[in-house]
């Protein structure tokens, strides 16, 4: 039996997995945008970053009406993007379509709308149509947001953001390769912080189903590519013993990239920062050190889902090797919605808090 891209040689995955999924409909698209954005970063002797964020999706089916999901709204990606535009980086947001975006995000998740930020003024008396004052921003809300839209203004007047989205995990897959050989001009000035919750399983497109997978058994003359050679659903479901049938998912391991983004496709001298999401305590610091070694990355950072917000883990091949930044209770900032966010992680790991319980 041939081996499947989880057994090959990375070189052999590679070619393997890029020759198998045609290339994203907007990858030439987003190539010329991030050739010309680099350019011009690269002529001023700027520091770019790749910060990916967002979860990706595998298809269920070529034409996709299922998919599965990877969990990640976004915040983290989006939040680190805005502080690395403050210290002077240009930044490329390669995103899942949809999710928080950098400065809008403040105002745009559902328990953060920004229709709870404004107001209707009253109307004036002069005013030509007496009966609808203009909308304004709530006073309690105007220096938060002045301060916001300077920033946003600042990065797209000087073109320092560029947003390029994605949806599957192919199309991740594509652009990071891309965006990385682009970025080559960088040199030592490109940084990679790979914040994407990125699947670590999916369906070969030699054994996807080309149509919408059906849950009942279609009459002969109708059964078409609606499974795929590899039959991925089978048996009976005895609760309900008519012509509907289970759905049996064979899943894949994604070929690991990580490896080759050092050493084939990032700049010589680039730094390379990714994340390591676990569930399970025990076994974060194992997890993120082996994918510090296996793929030499220069930090990986982990965190656990639930408590990615406040507390994270610095893995570095250097002393210390294990350095935990946490933010005090007291230092956790909150949303409208009373929801805590990772502004105040953020401000920690550049340091400015001393109040930051640090622990080497
Ligand atoms: C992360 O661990 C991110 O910090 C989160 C951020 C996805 C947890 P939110 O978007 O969450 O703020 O809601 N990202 C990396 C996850 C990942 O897929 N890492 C790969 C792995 O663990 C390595 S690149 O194998």
């Amino acid at each position: 039996m041939a081996p499947s891209v989880g057994e090959m040689s990375p070189a052999a995955a590679e070619s393997v997995y890029f020759n198998e999924y045609p290339p994203p409909k907007a990858l030439p698209k987003h190539e010329a945008l991030a050739r010309a954005f680099i350019e011009l970063h690269v002529e001023a002797n700027r520091r770019v970053v790749l910060v990916t964020s967002g979860g990706t999706t595998v298809p269920l089916e070529a034409q996709t009406v299922r998919f599965i999901d990877n969990f990640s709204a976004g915040t983290r990606g989006a939040t680190s993007a805005e502080y690395f535009l403050e210290q002077g980086y240009a930044v490329i947001f390669l995103h899942r379509q949809y999710s928080l975006l950098p400065y809008s995000r403040h105002y745009s998740h559902s328990t953060n709308c920004f229709l709870d930020f404004m107001d209707e003024a009253p109307p004036s008396a002069d005013s030509s149509n007496p009966g609808d004052g203009p909308i304004m921003v709530r006073d309690e809300y105007q220096d938060q947001m002045r301060s916001v839209l300077r920033k946003y203004r600042y990065a797209k007047q000087n073109n320092r953001l560029l947003l390029l989205p994605f949806t599957t995990v192919s199309e991740y897959m594509f652009e990071l390769r891309s965006l990385a050989k682009l970025m080559r001009p960088l040199n030592e000035n490109a940084l990679f912080y790979l914040a994407a919750a990125v699947s670590d399983f999916f369906i070969p497109r030699s054994r996807m189903a080309e149509h919408k997978i059906q849950s009942s058994e279609l009459p002969p003359h109708m059964q078409g590519s609606a499974v795929g050679p590899d039959e991925i659903y089978t048996g009976e479901n005895e609760e309900q013993p008519s012509n509907r049938k289970k759905l049996v998912i064979n899943l894949d391991p994604v070929p690991k990239f990580l490896h080759q983004l050092v050493d084939g496709w990032a700049p010589e001298g680039s730094m390379v920062v990714s994340f390591k999401l676990e569930t399970d305590p025990s076994l974060l610091v194992y997890k993120a050190r082996t994918a510090l070694q296996r793929y030499s990355h220069h930090l990986v950072i982990g965190n656990l889902l639930s408590t990615r917000k406040w507390e994270v883990v610095f893995i570095t091949p250097d002393e210390p090797h294990e350095r935990w930044i946490r933010v005090p209770k007291s230092r956790r900032s909150k949303s409208i919605s009373g929801v805590e966010d990772q502004v105040g992680l953020a401000e920690a790991m550049k340091g400015k808090h001393p109040s930051v319980e640090q622990l080497e």
